[in-house]
C-alpha cells in the first residue's frame, strides 16, 4: 500500500463509528410490534441455582456474580489498583470568585507517576460559596472539555484530540477559542450552584481519544502489560471502563476536599457517557446516586429488545467502548447471560435515575424504562421502592422513588428540565 494512502484511510476509519451509527438510524426498527418475545435473565437466581430472597444474599452472593458477568461480557475488567500504583492529585488553581462570586472553581491535575506515558486528566470543580457545609457533588465526564462546559473565558482550552465537528468548532481534531461554552447548555452551572450543589467534571478524551484505535495511545495503553498496547483480549476493559476509571479517581480526590461532601456523590453522564455513569455506579459504591441520561443501547436499554440501536450496530460502530466479547452478542442477544435490568440492580440500594427523551427513539426510551422496572425486586430486598407504576409514564411526568424515571419532550440531549429533576432527586436522597 502506498504510504500516502495510509493517512487518508486512517481518517476514514476514525469517522466510521459515528457515520455508520448515523446511517443505521434510518434503517432501525421503531415498531413495537416487530419486537420478538424475549426472556430476561433471572436477577435473583445464583449460578448454583439458589434463589436470592434477602438483601444479605444479594450483597454477598448474587451482586458479585452479576458484576463479574458485566466485566466478562460487556465492559471488561478494570485493572486492580496495583496496576496503576500511586495516583497524584495536584490542585493547580483555586479561584474563589468564579461565576460572579457565587462559586469557587478549582482545577486538579490527576496523573500516574509510575505511568508517565498517560498525560493525566484535568478536573474542573465548582463548589458553591457561602453554603456553610460541604456540598453534595455531581461527578460526570464531558464530551467537549472543561472550556466547553463552562463559559468562563479563563478556563484553559483542552489541547487533547477531539472528534472532528465543524459545528462545534473542532478543527483538525483540536478545540479552538470558538469552541468555548459549546456544551454549557448541558451543564447549567449557575442553576446547580444556586441549589447548593457542586460539580466535578473532566474531558473524557483526557483518558484516551474516542476512536477505535484510542486504546493504543491513552490510559489503557500506558497501563497495558506490555506497555505497548499490542494486545486487546476478551475480558480486557473497553473505553467505557477507562472513562469510568477517571470518574472513580475524581471520587478519590473529592474525598480529600473539604468543600465537598464525599458521602453525597452523584455520578452523571449523557449517552455514551450515560453508559459510563451506569458502569461507574455499578463498580463504585461511593456514588450514592447514579444518573443515566439517554444512555440507550449499551447503557440502560434492554438489549434483547430489537428497537432503535442494536448490539450488532453498536459493536460494529464502536467496538472499542466494550470488551471484545460483547461483539459476539450481535444478533445473538438471547445467549448473553446479562441484560440491563441487572446493571440497574447493581446500583441497589442506592438511588438511580433513568431519563429518556421522546424523540430519542434510537436509545429506545421504553427499553430504558423497562430496565428500571425489572430491577425493582432487588431494591425491594432492601425495602426500597421503584417507579410506583408499571407502564411508561406520560411525557414530562417523572415517576419513582429510589428508582426514578422520566421521558421528556424533545431529542437526545441534556436539558435544564433534566437537571431540575436530578437536583430534586439528589436532594431528596441525600437529605433523607
Ligand atoms: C451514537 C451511539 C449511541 C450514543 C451516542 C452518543 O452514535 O449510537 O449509542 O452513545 O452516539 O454517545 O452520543
Amino acid at each position: 500500500m502506498s504510504r500516502l494512502l495510509i493517512p487518508a484511510l486512517m481518517t476514514t476509519a476514525l469517522l466510521l463509528g459515528e457515520d455508520f451509527a448515523e446511517a443505521q438510524q434510518k434503517k432501525a426498527n421503531y415498531d413495537e410490534s416487530q419486537i420478538a418475545p424475549y426472556t430476561l435473565p433471572d436477577l435473583l437466581q445464583t449460578a448454583t441455582g439458589k434463589h436470592v430472597s434477602t438483601a444479605e444474599d444479594w450483597t454477598q452472593l448474587r451482586r458479585p456474580e452479576i458484576l463479574a458477568l458485566f466485566e466478562q461480557h460487556v465492559y471488561g475488567k478494570t485493572p486492580a489498583p496495583s496496576t496503576w500504583g500511586k495516583v497524584d492529585f495536584k490542585v493547580t488553581e483555586v479561584k474563589k470568585d468564579a461565576l460572579g462570586g457565587k462559586a469557587t472553581r478549582k482545577f486538579i491535575h490527576i496523573s500516574l507517576p509510575e505511568h508517565p506515558a498517560w498525560k493525566g486528566m484535568e478536573v474542573m470543580l465548582y463548589t458553591p460559596n457561602g453554603l456553610g457545609k460541604p456540598a453534595p457533588c455531581f461527578v460526570g465526564p464531558s464530551f467537549g472539555g472543561n472550556h466547553a462546559v463552562s463559559t468562563e473565558k479563563d478556563v484553559p482550552l483542552s489541547t487533547r484530540w477531539m472528534r472532528p465537528n465543524k459545528e462545534k468548532n473542532i478543527i483538525d481534531n483540536k478545540a479552538t477559542e470558538e469552541s468555548r461554552g459549546n456544551e454549557s447548555s448541558r451543564w447549567p452551572l449557575e442553576m446547580i450552584i444556586a441549589q447548593g450543589c457542586a460539580v466535578a467534571t473532566y474531558y473524557y478524551g483526557d483518558i484516551e481519544p474516542d476512536h477505535a484505535d484510542g486504546w493504543k495511545e491513552g490510559l489503557r495503553a500506558a497501563l497495558s502489560k506490555d506497555g505497548a498496547a499490542t494486545e486487546w483480549k476478551d475480558g480486557d476493559w473497553g473505553a467505557i471502563g477507562a472513562w469510568s476509571w477517571g470518574l472513580q479517581r475524581i471520587a478519590d480526590y473529592l474525598e480529600t476536599d473539604s468543600d465537598v461532601n464525599a458521602k453525597q456523590l452523584a455520578v452523571i453522564g449523557h449517552s455514551r457517557l450515560g453508559k459510563t455513569s451506569l458502569w461507574t455506579g455499578a463498580q463504585d459504591q461511593r456514588f450514592g446516586v447514579v444518573i443515566s441520561n439517554n444512555s440507550g443501547e449499551g447503557g440502560a436499554a434492554i438489549m434483547r429488545r430489537n428497537f432503535g440501536e442494536t448490539t450488532a450496530v453498536i459493536t460494529k460502530a464502536f467496538p472499542h467502548w466494550f470488551t471484545k466479547t460483547y461483539t459476539s452478542y450481535s444478533n445473538n442477544e438471547a445467549s448473553c447471560p446479562i441484560d440491563k435490568h441487572m446493571l440497574i440492580a447493581l446500583a441497589a440500594p442506592r438511588a438511580i435515575y433513568i431519563a429518556s427523551a421522546v424523540e430519542d427513539e434510537w436509545a429506545d426510551p421504553k427499553g430504558e424504562f423497562l430496565s428500571g422496572l425489572n430491577a425493582e425486586p432487588v431494591f425491594a430486598l432492601f425495602g426500597k421502592k421503584g417507579y410506583g407504576v408499571r407502564e411508561q409514564p406520560a411525557i414530562d411526568t417523572p415517576v419513582g422513588d429510589t428508582i426514578a424515571y422520566h421521558v421528556r419532550t424533545g431529542k437526545h440531549d441534556v436539558t435544564s428540565y433534566d437537571w431540575e429533576q436530578y437536583l430534586k432527586f439528589v436532594k431528596r436522597h441525600f437529605e433523607k
